[in-house]
């Protein structure tokens, strides 16, 4: 080894991606990836680091660590960096490019969880306000750096499709836009991570992965092309996948920056699926963010599999062998901490969800303690015909997955007791499909946005729970408040019921799962009377 020439930092930086033979550095080593690239297990991404220090990558990657790893870089190592371009014996920490240093500028509502990647909750007002979540505003998961395409050059964006007998269709974006009719299907896209920290608190537990509260969920009008569409043209018999005649089972998409996943065929090709090959966000070209210049969008399903900045999509027997499809997004026991992944079966459609989003306690009033849409009210405020109350309004949103439409929300104001219908918001009502509808496609890909104003009876506050010392989530306080009674809280409550009667878990801790996916169980905000 010390025979081997020591090289210049600016002569790495010429072996960069684009280069013949492309190098990377690893500690003080320099090593030639030429041959290692078409047997890289994540493909050409590893050409990113090409020309400089691969360990910013491997920290993003960290399956990397390992001495598997390390063995077969080790075949390919040409020299070592020059001593005058160490410090510490490793090149300066100026000297390594950072992964992240191209992604776009995030609008500072957003409720930024992560920076590197790039992870940023919709703010509660946002969700409330608007049926369609501005895309600025959309919440963000990024697992890795956002890839570039140049404007000018996003038309040639090369989408590949791979059948199962290896032959390979490939369709530019321009392809893409004038072969295939343009269709809008507007849809949520959640994460399975959203209201996680709410498992965790709720359940006591801690869990596994970024503590997202109710913001991981957003709602947009997607314009793109059928993928059933573009399956039908590339060879694929669509029926054959429909009826399940078909060897191909599922459909895999990759990332340019190597994240994958996968659906089931079926969904795919479903006429009323609506699975999308998105270019489009609300009349503007997909932000970069949300995976410019293409994107699948599948509707109902958990958007772990709406896979951004396409440029593969392969049909198999076999889902995605990507580690977001057979190591992650699944769900287990309570009691299961040590898994085998492989029991467990990736998540696809969502199950029924609801949140509030925005709250907001107003004055003390002369109310009747109970509204007169609840029957059956606490027996202590029969006793009093009138009593002081304080106005509420909440708003949320509302969601289940597989296209089943949400039927009703119910909201609680005293810990459960009593229930009470929070009325929905026609946003998809008028005339589905007509022009001055907000919805398009098939199934109700799109949340229900819910609001609720009422009166917390004085009673309910009386008779409720000491004062929790955590912030109230979204809570504004109100301008004046006359007259409250003692500091006593009560919970306020929302869940949600879809079209099959799924309704939401009461607890967390029974649907606790350690890496905390689908945190679903009914939302609870503590307000007191004098918050
Ligand atoms: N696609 C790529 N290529 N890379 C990613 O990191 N994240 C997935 C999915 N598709 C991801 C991806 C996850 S887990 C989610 S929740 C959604 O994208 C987030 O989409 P958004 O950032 O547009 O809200
Ligand atoms: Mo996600």
């Amino acid at each position: 080894d010390a025979s081997l020439p020591r090289y210049r930092l600016s002569e790495v930086k010429e072996h960069d991606g684009k280069a013949e033979r492309p190098w990377v550095v690893h500690g003080d080593k320099v090593y030639d990836i030429t041959e290692w690239i078409s047997a890289h297990p994540g493909g050409s991404v590893i050409l990113r680091a090409a020309g400089g220090s691969i360990e910013p990558y491997w920290n993003i990657f960290a399956i990397h660590k390992n001495d598997y790893v390390y063995d077969i870089l080790q075949q390919y190592l040409i020299g070592f960096v020059h001593p005058s371009d160490l410090e510490d014996g490793k090149p300066p920490q100026d000297a390594i490019e950072d992964p992240f240093a191209d992604d776009p500028i995030r609008h500072p509502d957003l409720i930024t969880k992560t920076v590197k990647p790039r992870n940023a909750e919709t703010p509660g007002e946002a969700m409330s306000a608007q049926f369609l979540t501005p895309n600025d505003l959309f919440y963000v998961r990024n697992h890795m750096w956002v890839p570039r395409i140049a404007e000018d050059e996003s038309d040639n964006h090369l989408l590949s499709i791979e059948l199962l007998d290896g032959s390979i269709k490939e369709y530019t974006l321009r392809d893409l836009k004038t072969k295939f009719r343009e269709h809008q299907v507007t849809a949520v896209l959640q994460c399975s991570g959203n209201r996680r920290k709410h498992m965790s608190d709720g359940s006591g537990r801690a869990t596994n992965g970024l503590q997202w509260t109710a913001g991981a969920i957003s709602n947009a009008c997607w314009e793109g092309v059928l993928l059933s569409d573009v399956l039908r043209d590339a060879g694929f018999e669509n029926d054959q996948g429909m009826n399940g005649t078909s060897e191909v089972k599922h459909v895999q998409f990759n990332g340019m920056e190597a994240y994958g996943a996968s659906i089931p065929i079926r969904k795919a090709v479903d006429p009323q699926g609506d699975v999308l090959l998105a270019y489009g966000m609300n009349g503007k070209p997909l932000p970069r963010d949300h995976g410019y210049p293409l994107r699948a969008i599948v509707p109902g399903h958990v958007a772990a599999r709406s896979v951004k900045w396409l440029n593969q999509i392969t049909l198999s027997e076999d889902e995605s062998t990507s580690q977001w499809q057979r190591k992650d997004y699944k769900c287990f026991g309570p009691n299961q901490t040590k898994v085998d992944w492989d029991k467990a079966p990736a998540i696809q459609e969502l199950p029924v969800q609801s949140a509030i989003t925005a709250l907001r306690l107003g004055d003390w009033v002369k109310e009747p303690a109970v509204p007169a849409s609840v029957p059956d009210a606490a027996a202590t405020s029969q006793d009093e015909p009138a009593a002081d109350g304080r106005k509420v309004t909440l708003s949320g949103y509302a969601f289940s997955g597989g296209g089943r439409a949400i039927i009703r929300v119910d909201v609680s104001v005293d810990s459960g007791k009593n229930w009470t219908q929070a009325y929905l918001l026609p946003d998809c009502d008028p005339k589905p499909g007509s022009p001055t509808s907000l919805c398009h496609g098939h199934g109700a890909w799109t949340w229900k946005r819910w609001m609720y104003k009422g009166v917390i009876p004085a009673s309910v506050f009386a008779q409720g729970e000491p004062e929790k010392v955590e912030s109230v989530e979204n809570a504004v306080s109100p301008d004046a408040a006359s007259d409250p009674p003692p500091r006593r809280c009560t919970t306020l409550l929302v869940k949600a019921t879809d079209e099959v009667y799924n309704c939401q878990p009461e607890s967390h801790a029974a649907t606790w799962n350690f890496r905390g996916n689908l945190a679903n169980a009914w939302h609870r905000v503590q307000v007191c009377s004098e918050c």
